[in-house]
């Protein structure tokens, strides 16, 4: 009998502690290290820019022996959409080095890449004119140097810029 009514008084301080709980998780949230980014809220994963975005159109060819991506440098603004099309030459894909990409980056391209084989590391294309969108919502501005996972021994790569 004692017992009992002690569990229900402590029932009773953790409800009157349900704001303070709440605070407690969102403090949490905002000290999670960047590799484990919480879900960027309101970022569309792929597909459509974001309001008063661009979407840019990237060729993945084989021009003579050479893997290219076309254009090789491309500068951007966060929020844009970028088309990358198997022209030629496939399988290609887009990988962003980690270490090229500015801090918070990963948490965004982990957002706006769908189909990642492995963490910025978008799926093979295999078919004509097949096209993979990567969504730069909630990019932070800098560099991203990326290549073709196939290709890159043999010098397929490029790099964007984002504003
Ligand atoms: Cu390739």
């Amino acid at each position: 009998m004692r017992v009992t009514s002690m569990v229900a008084g402590l029932a009773i301080v953790l409800a009157a502690c349900g704001g303070g709980d709440q605070n407690a998780e969102q403090q949490t949230t905002t000290t999670t290290p960047p590799d484990q980014p919480a879900p960027a809220a309101g970022a569309p994963a792929g597909g459509a820019p974001a309001a008063g975005g661009k979407t840019h159109n990237v060729n993945m060819v084989l021009e003579g022996s050479s893997y290219k991506y076309v254009p090789e440098q491309l500068t951007i603004k966060s929020g844009d959409v970028v088309r990358f099309v198997n022209k030629s030459g496939g399988p290609h894909n887009v990988s962003f080095w980690a270490d090229s990409v500015p801090s918070g980056a990963a948490a965004a391209l982990k957002a706006g890449m769908p189909d990642q084989m492995a963490p910025l590391e978008g799926p093979l294309l295999t078919a004509p004119e097949a096209v993979y969108t990567v969504n730069f919502a909630n990019a932070p501005a800098g560099e991203y140097k990326y290549y073709c996972l196939p290709h890159l021994a043999l010098g397929m790569k490029a790099r964007l810029t984002v504003q």
